[in-house]
């Protein structure tokens, strides 16, 4: 649901601007030195960029999921890592307090997620549960007014620069499924909380993960998020659902940003005398990621639409995750190809953005598990 078109208008165009002149930029930099200068995240900070989906309430922009998406399409414009770093804590790492936390938690904690003071990351996964969510082993045991934390969570986006962690941890050890999962927020520098060294990874750099270690970590009673035990894993599923709709948004822009980049190279190029671009092969491969892109424009635009709309999105976060990272995995490979011999040097940009994208299809949710979600919810209403 778009409020207003002309305010709207105003923040993309400052998106895009700042894409265009200050991250673009310097994406070489940070992917040779791993790192995002501290200018560009104070100029994200200003820009509000931490806050883009954070209850205006709590000093947010309040921007809804049709606006947020349409915000990350031009976000996606530039190096995929730099999202990364506010993302967590529109999406994954501070939606668990925004839909389930308690009033208390609300006013504490989101202001700080707006302002960036504090990175928020989402600790789901683990060594041993990955796809199979439910099945996480870190305990959470009452004890007085606090929670004993112990066990291991794995590949934590912002892990090595969070302020604040959801966590899912099994608060009923009687109960080996998700009705036995609470949702916590942990502050970091609490005793017991440590974390592994970064990941080396394949791809994203300027983005962190790394392990988390809970080892009886002491959390308040009062970070339970929602007040409620044995809900955190619906917490974590209603999170997803979301996460999964901006996944799409991102793929979506990235991909744009890719093809541009293959036209003005197909254009520039030329081989047996005129540019490649007037070659039909080329242009089999421009038009088919152009209208691919198109199509995943159009279902995440859907979704986030009928997620305004206060329906069930389920289904459609899956289908437009699932679609859109595929798709943007074919429109990297196309873009290589269309660069040829350059597409596969470090020098033209597109190899850092073939690697990068490849996470899209993993994270928030694999392809095989959209596909389960997918089906299951078309099983389950035909046989009700
Ligand atoms: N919104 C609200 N509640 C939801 C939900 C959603 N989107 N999805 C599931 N639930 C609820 C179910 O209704 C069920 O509650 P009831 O028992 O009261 O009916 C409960 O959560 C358990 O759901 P379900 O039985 O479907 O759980 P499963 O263990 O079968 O697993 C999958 C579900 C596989 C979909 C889940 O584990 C998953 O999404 N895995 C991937 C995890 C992931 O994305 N990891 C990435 C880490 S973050 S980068």
């Amino acid at each position: 649901m778009i409020r207003d078109q002309e305010t709207l208008n105003i923040l993309l165009d400052t998106v895009a601007r700042f894409v265009r002149e200050r991250l673009i930029p310097n994406e070489k930099e940070v992917a040779e030195t791993d790192r995002i200068p501290a200018g560009i995240v104070g100029e994200m900070k200003e820009l509000g960029l931490f806050g883009l989906s954070i209850p205006e309430a709590h000093g947010g922009m309040g921007l809804t999921m049709e606006e947020e998406v349409l915000a990350t399409f031009e976000i996606g414009h530039a190096s995929p890592c730099f999202r990364s770093l506010f993302a967590t804590n529109n999406g994954i790492g501070g939606q668990g307090i925004v839909i389930d936390g308690t009033p208390e938690q609300k006013a504490h904690y989101l202001p700080l997620l707006v302002s960036g003071e504090i990175i928020g990351s989402f600790a789901l996964t683990e060594p041993d549960s990955g796809s199979d969510a439910a099945s996480l082993r870190t305990t959470a045991v009452r004890d007085g007014d606090c929670y004993r934390l112990n066990g291991t969570k794995r590949y934590i986006t912002n892990a090595p620069e969070a302020g604040i962690f959801t966590v899912m941890a099994r608060t009923d050890p009687a109960r080996k499924g998700a009705d036995g999962i609470s949702a916590f927020i942990v502050e970091r520098g609490t005793p017991g909380l440590s974390l592994g060294v970064p990941d080396e990874k394949m791809g994203h750099k300027g983005s962190h993960t790394c392990d988390v270690i809970f080892e009886d970590c002491r959390v308040p009673a009062a970070n339970l998020i929602g007040g409620r035990e044995g809900v955190g894993f619906k917490t974590a599923m209603k999170v997803l659902d979301k996460g999964r709709i901006n996944i799409a948004a991102i793929s979506v822009g990235v991909a744009e940003r890719m093809l541009e980049d293959a036209l003005r190279y197909a254009c520039e190029r030329k081989q047996f005398g005129k540019p490649i671009a007037e070659f039909q092969l080329i242009q089999a491969m421009l038009a088919d990621s152009k209208a691919e892109i198109y199509a995943a424009r159009s279902m995440v635009l859907e979704a986030a639409r009928r997620r305004d709309q206060g329906l069930d999105v389920g289904t459609e976060a899956s289908c437009a995750k699932m679609f859109a990272s595929e798709m943007c995995g074919r429109v990297a490979d196309r873009a290589v190809q269309i660069f040829g011999g350059a597409g596969y040097l470090a020098e033209y940009g597109i190899e850092r953005f073939y690697r990068d994208v490849r996470l899209f299809r993993l994270f928030e949710g694999t392809t095989q598990i959209q596909q389960l979600v997918i089906a299951r919810n078309m099983i389950r209403a035909q046989m009700g």
